[in-house]
């Protein structure tokens, strides 16, 4: 059988770099577009893929239509994985039209480019949709939870949503929206609240945090882009949730990232004014800081990936202390190496 062939946007990313890891590993021939950087940012890629003879990376856009086009009519692919976005929740209300564009049109601009190739019967194509769609509709949230989005990211990932839908009815694409809930690991970028905490907790620095009692449901990301592939893999594409069904609060992941390096914290005050301290030398070691609230936030998602499990023979295999576990230790071998291979944080 000939080798399939992918195509993964976002692949500097912290999905991106681990889908071509697991693609790889299954003989796939895979094509990595990043955005144009002016600075290295391949430091993801550098543990396997970037080494890899069937990896190869080029420069593309989002939001450049004619790029996306000679880029798919190039390549050809088999399978292509849509994860590039703007995917900072809270950054999105600070860059609204840029997140629209890239998230939203440049979702649509890919589809295109893939019709525009010829490609609409032969690729099949992935969608990051995402969990913050559902906004605070009460869940647990599955496929037929109403969507409520409460942000310019939420809203943008919406649109793209309803257009592979649209794409998939209208030309008969495999077009495939994966639903996913937060998910994490040792890649996570440093402006995500779990790679916050971890990083804070390893190198005994005051962690400064938000809203402490937003409630979501985090799987690791190890396990969710085999998600995204069984996704492609099913014989129509669909939409599909993926989540742990379990969800705990911000406050709830500090309080399991310090009792991995076996520090026990004591709570005071409340509001702004609320701050954790060490229970033992009473030294605060985390603060409210106002200015990391959101304009409007989540207060709890929790998934239901009933859908996947059924029709995917998907479920979350890492729980909430293991995926701690693992973060926090990747973040000690970081700390003491300056490197740290994803592949070796299993
Ligand atoms: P990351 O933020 O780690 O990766 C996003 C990638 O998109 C980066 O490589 C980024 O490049 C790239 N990108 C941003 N703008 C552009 C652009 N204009 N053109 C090309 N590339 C661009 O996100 P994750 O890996 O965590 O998530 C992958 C996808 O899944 C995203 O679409 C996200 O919204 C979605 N998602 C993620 C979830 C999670 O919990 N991780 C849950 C649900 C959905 P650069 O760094 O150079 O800007
Ligand atoms: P989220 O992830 O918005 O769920 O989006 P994030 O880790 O940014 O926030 C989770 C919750 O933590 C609260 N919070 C803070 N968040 C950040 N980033 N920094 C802080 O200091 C902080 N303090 C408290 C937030 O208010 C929020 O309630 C992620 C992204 O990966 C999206 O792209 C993806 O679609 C969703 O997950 C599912």
């Amino acid at each position: 059988m000939d080798r399939k062939i992918a195509l993964i946007t976002g692949i500097t990313g912290q999905d991106g770099a681990l889908l071509a890891r697991f693609l790889l590993d299954k003989d796939y021939t895979v094509h990595g577009m990043r955005a144009y950087a002016a600075t290295d940012d391949l430091e993801r890629l550098r543990g396997g893929p970037l080494k890899h003879p069937d990896f190869h990376l080029h420069i593309g856009d989002m939001n450049d239509g004619g790029n996306l086009m000679r880029l798919v009519q190039q390549i050809r692919p088999d399978e292509v994985y849509n994860l590039a976005a703007q995917s900072h929740v809270g950054a999105s209300f600070t860059v609204p039209e840029q997140t629209a564009n890239v998230n939203g049109i440049g979702t649509l601009r890919l589809l295109e480019s893939i019709r525009a190739a010829g490609c609409e019967k032969k690729t099949r194509f992935y969608q990051a949709s995402s969990s913050e769609m559902f906004g605070n509709t009460p869940g647990p949230q599955d496929e037929n939870t109403p969507f409520a989005p409460c942000s310019p990211y939420a809203a943008a990932k919406l649109y793209a949503y309803w257009i592979v839908k649209t794409y998939r009815d209208a030309y008969d694409m495999f077009a495939s929206n994966g639903i996913l809930f937060n998910h994490e690991s040792p890649l996570r970028g440093e402006e995500f609240v779990t790679r916050k905490i971890t990083r804070h907790v390893v190198r005994g620095q005051v962690l400064k945090l938000g809203n402490l009692d937003a409630r979501r449901d985090w799987g690791h990301a190890r396990d969710y882009v085999e998600g995204m592939w069984l996704m492609l893999q099913h014989d129509r594409a669909d939409d599909f949730v993926l989540a742990t069904g379990e969800s705990h609060s911000v406050r709830e992941f500090v309080v399991a990232a310090y009792a991995h390096i076996g520090v026990t914290l004591h709570w005071t005050g409340s509001g702004v004014d609320e701050k954790g301290h060490c229970a033992h030398t009473g030294k605060i070691l985390v603060e409210i800081d106002p200015a990391l609230f959101r304009p409007l936030d989540i207060h709890h998602l929790i998934g239901n990936a009933a859908k996947a499990k059924r029709d995917l023979s998907w479920t979350a295999k890492t729980d909430f202390t293991a995926l701690v576990a693992d973060m926090v230790n990747a973040e000690r071998t970081l700390q003491n190496n300056g490197f740290c291979d994803a592949s070796a944080a299993e």
